[in-house]
Order: structure tokens, then sequence, then C-alpha cells
């Protein structure tokens, strides 16, 4: 079984891109499933497979510690990781050949505590990798794209997985793509912008911001639709390159 971790912003489109790799592996004649493992979720724009929510209920969990959402949430997600050996269970008789998991809205909660990086190294799959994206819709200037790839890389350091950068929404994103791919491959041309952009005094800040990420440049960045399907298959193929060490997918 290949696993892979939908990751990203609070709204940046996790649920909706889960949804399409799974429909996207479907039609490529494998068997995948879907894991919600956000708590938290409402409604979802798919019918998972296998559902945190089977386990771990906010509503109780807020009424029982008289907590608020927002410790709800926090006291959900850690017994998510205290139920890894139910979940696996249920994901071990499903037997998919690819699992995509949906994480919880709030990626903090998630990559911050101790939950998110115990579920991600305790599940057990041949091999994972995390996808994480870059909300399209915010993507309107420089800065913007800084300060979300220092998320992004931070999230990468406390999940330990490989993982593919996807810039989602692209239908509708703040800046045209090609411009915040240029950001992605330059990191120089990204700091000329947002120095443009910031306050003096965040020069210096940009500027040391940007020094410490050469390392990560160029970044590579794949524009995604989940509403036109667009950058569909350059996801997988990317995804593939970890999953399956470049193999087009296979059961
Ligand atoms: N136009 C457009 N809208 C999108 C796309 N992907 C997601 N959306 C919309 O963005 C909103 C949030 O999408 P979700 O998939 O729920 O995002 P999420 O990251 O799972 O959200 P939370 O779990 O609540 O943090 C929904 O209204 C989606 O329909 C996309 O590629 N294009
Ligand atoms: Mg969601």
């Amino acid at each position: 079984m290949r696993c892979v971790f939908v990751l990203g912003t609070a709204g940046s489109g996790k649920s909706l891109l889960a949804h399409r790799l799974h429909q996207y592996y479907n039609n490529q004649g494998v068997f995948p499933a879907l894991l919600n493992l956000d708590p938290g979720a409402e409604s979802l724009p798919y019918a998972p497979d296998i559902d945190v929510r089977d386990h771990v209920d906010v509503v109780s969990v807020m009424r029982r510690y008289e907590l608020g959402p927002n410790g709800g949430l926090v006291m959900a997600n850690d017994m998510t990781a205290a139920r890894l050996d139910e979940i696996q269970g249920e994901i071990d008789a499903v037997n998919p050949d690819y699992l995509v998991v949906d994480t919880p809205g709030q990626v903090e909660l998630f990559a911050y505590r101790s939950s998110g990086p115990y579920l991600a190294s305790g599940m057990s799959a041949d091999t994972k990798a995390a996808v994480f994206l870059f909300d399209g819709a915010m993507m309107g200037s420089a800065s913007n794209y800084i300060s979300v790839s220092l998320l992004a890389a931070s999230i990468r350091l406390r999940v330990g997985l490989p993982c593919v950068n996807v810039l989602s929404k692209s239908d509708i994103a703040a800046a045209p793509p090609d411009r915040i791919l240029g950001w992605a491959s330059d990191a120089a041309a990204a700091l000329e912008e947002a120095a443009a952009e910031a306050p003096g005094r965040m020069y210096s800040l940009i500027s040391a911001i940007a020094a410490g990420m050469d390392e990560e440049y160029p970044q590579e960045i794949i524009p995604v639709s989940s509403a036109t399907g667009d950058g569909m298959a350059d996801l997988e193929a990317a995804l593939s390159r970890i999953l399956n060490m470049g193999e087009e997918v296979e059961d």
C-alpha cells in the first residue's frame, strides 16, 4: 500500500483534492481508499472509506471536558493518535493500493502537536508521501508566497515525509500561476518583490529568511485545480516518483 497525506492551511482545498486524487487513481484502474483524519469536519466532498469521526466526536469531547471549539479540536486530534491501532485495523481490512489521507483543517493541530507526526510515522504502508497545498487564492504577493514556503518547510520538518508542493485552486489563483511559479524558481526575484512590498525595517528580516531558504531553491510547485482537473496528471507523476520510484501507478 502507498499512502498520501494531503496537508495545507485551513480551507486550502485539502478535502476536495483528496477526493480528486481518489477519483484519479480509480480511473487508472488501481484500488484507492480515502481516510478522513479530520475529527472536526462537518461535511466532506466525498464519502470516506475510513473516518476518524467514527472514533472521536468533537462535540462530546467539548462537553465532557468543558472545552471550547479550539480546545475540543486539540484534544480530539490527540485522541485520534491514541486510536491508531483501531484505524490501522480498518485500513488493513479495506487493504487499498493507495490510501489518500485527508488531514485536519487546522494544519498546526496536525503538524505541531505530537499526534500528526505520530500518525504519519506510525501508519503502516510500503511507501508514504505528503502533498502540501499552497492556497492559490492566497498567493497574491511574493511575501505571501515566502511566508507559506516557510510554513511548508516547517511542516515538512515536523511530519518527516517526502513532500510534493502544490499550488491549489490554480483556476482562481490570486496572481497568474506563471508569476507564482517564478517566485518558486527564483529566490532572488521573490525576495526583490517581497522587499518592495514590505515596510523598510522588514527588509533585513526578509533578506535573512530568503538567504536561509536558498537551500530550498528552486522549489518545484505544481499548479492543480480540483475544479477543472488541470494539473492532476503532473501531481500523480510527482507522487509516483516518490511512491513508486518513477513507475506509473500500479497495483
Ligand atoms: N475554484 C476552486 N475552488 C476550490 C478548489 N479546491 C477547493 N476549492 C473550494 O475551496 C473551499 C475549501 O475546500 P476544501 O477542500 O474544503 O478545503 P480544506 O483545506 O479541506 O478545508 P478545511 O478542512 O475546512 O480546512 C471549498 O469551497 C472548495 O469547493 C479548486 O481547485 N478550485
Ligand atoms: Mg477539509
